[in-house]
């Protein structure tokens, strides 16, 4: 019997062995009595010759005359051939349509940017998507895999919050059964909660931003790895930063190489190989007005800012120290020159900007009151936040990383949503 293969272990199956392979029709090429299919799995797309005379002819008129997109079985032989894309094909000794594509398929070459989004549901299947997709899952795994080899506890936190991380103005509003609550920003506060039991602690979940920015860069619904560790300084959480970018970068160019042949790229390891440059926001303002900027002391950097500021550098790198009036609440401020936080972005190269924010946070009660109210927040809706400060407070750290900010930047995309399987932006909630 036919050994059952998926496309990719069919190229490397013996000369002449019969195998049986399970796929969708992604092309079709009739001549006369020969007919070329493109085969496509979740593997790769392989060549599948059909020759009249060499089949059953009810099988040979099925495949002729198969269309685009149908599922099908294929049974054949595999030959090596120099001229098969990839080099090998299957001569079909045995042809079964499972389900036939009944319309014609609406995905064709040339077709514009929206229509492709409006038909993300069948774009899916488009080797390139797929091979994004491959790529995401491995990064994926690569982060957990990280956090837990260093001593990080994977946490669940909710997603209904009642109050926000970082600033009302990018609160989602739900109604919960009468009342107001929002979509979570970032579960750093219940991070917080959590490593006084836990010590450190990590999350990959969606975070929401009510973001009306319509930049390359900002989804309204993105995944959000996020850390948090006790008895920390901002030191230590950008040595983990740092470590857990460049090896999982490392390890990501080492595993993902069919993937980014697909897409015709190539993620070189050394682009994010410790260490990162560290400069303190003060500099990074300097470098920005030399560059024809005119922001003030205190503005936060925008991404046309952070585009120009990465393009001088070759590696991700480190923004630290930024003006209270640039940063949440939260943030502790430097002990040696209160107008600045103990705060840090890592940037990515090349223009694309901002992919980690975090810094270390303000563990005294009264300072944090004080920081809520300056603010303009209101500390009984950070009732609970507070008790973290009043029973055995801790200095700690902690940081969040956008899984598509870094994919974006890995894979050089032009537009952050081509990293997600059904994006979410402020024109687009369906598919
Ligand atoms: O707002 S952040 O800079 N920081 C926080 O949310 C902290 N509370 C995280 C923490 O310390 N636990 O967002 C962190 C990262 C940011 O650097 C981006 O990479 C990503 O989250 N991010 C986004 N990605 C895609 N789209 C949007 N709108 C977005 N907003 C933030």
């Amino acid at each position: 019997m036919a050994r059952r293969l998926h496309v990719a272990d069919a190229f490397e199956a013996p000369e002449d062995e019969e195998v049986e392979l399970f796929g969708w029709i992604r092309n079709k090429r009739v001549h006369g009595g020969l007919v070329f299919l493109e085969l496509r799995d979740s593997t790769g797309t392989i060549q599948v010759t059909v020759k009249r005379g060499l089949i059953e002819e009810g099988s040979f008129v099925e495949a002729s005359e198969v269309t685009r997109e149908s599922s099908v079985i294929v049974t054949g032989i595999v030959k090596k051939d120099p001229r098969a894309p990839g080099g090998a094909e299957i001569r079909c000794t045995s042809f079964k349509v499972i389900g036939k594509s009944i319309a014609e398929f609406p995905i064709k070459p040339g077709a514009s940017v929206k229509f492709l989004l409006d038909n993300r549901h069948l774009h899916l299947r488009s080797p390139k998507v797929t091979a994004i997709m491959k790529i995401r899952a491995l990064l994926t795994g690569l982060l957990h895999e990280w956090f837990r080899k260093n001593g990080f506890t994977e946490i669940h936190c909710p997603t209904f919050i009642t109050a926000a991380v970082e600033g009302g103005a990018t609160l989602f509003k739900v109604d919960y059964f009468g009342k107001n609550v929002y979509l979570t920003q970032s579960v750093q506060f219940y991070q917080e909660a959590a490593i006084f039991g836990l010590e450190k602690v990590y999350t990959i979940q969606p975070s929401f931003r009510a973001e009306l920015s319509r930049t390359r860069r900002h989804l309204t619904e993105f995944w959000h790895v996020e850390a948090e560790m006790a008895n920390a300084t901002l030191e230590d959480m950008m040595a983990v930063v740092e470590r857990l970018v460049g090896d999982t970068v490392k390890a990501l160019a080492e595993s993902a190489g069919p993937y980014l042949k697909i897409l015709g790229k190539n993620i070189n390891a050394s682009i994010a190989e410790p260490p990162y440059p560290r400069i303190k926001y003060a500099e990074a303002l300097e470098i920005l007005r030399s560059k024809g900027f005119n922001i003030e002391w205190g503005q936060d950097f925008g991404a046309d800012e952070e585009r120009e500021l990465s393009k001088e550098f070759d590696k991700p790198f480190f923004v630290t120290h930024y003006p209270k009036e640039a940063k949440a609440f939260y943030h502790m401020p430097d002990p040696s020159d209160p107008r600045v936080t103990l705060s840090a972005d890592l940037l990515a190269p090349g223009g694309y900007g901002e992919i980690v924010g975090g810094g270390q946070r303000i563990h005294d009660y009264e300072l944090l009151v004080q920081r809520i109210r300056e603010a303009g927040l209101n500390p009984s809706d950070y009732e609970w936040y507070l008790d973290l400060r009043k029973y055995g407070s801790v200095p700690h750290s902690g940081f969040g990383l956008g899984l598509e900010r870094m994919l974006w930047w890995l894979l050089g995309m032009v537009h952050i949503r081509s990293v997600t399987l059904f994006p979410r932006t402020p024109t687009r909630v369906y598919p």
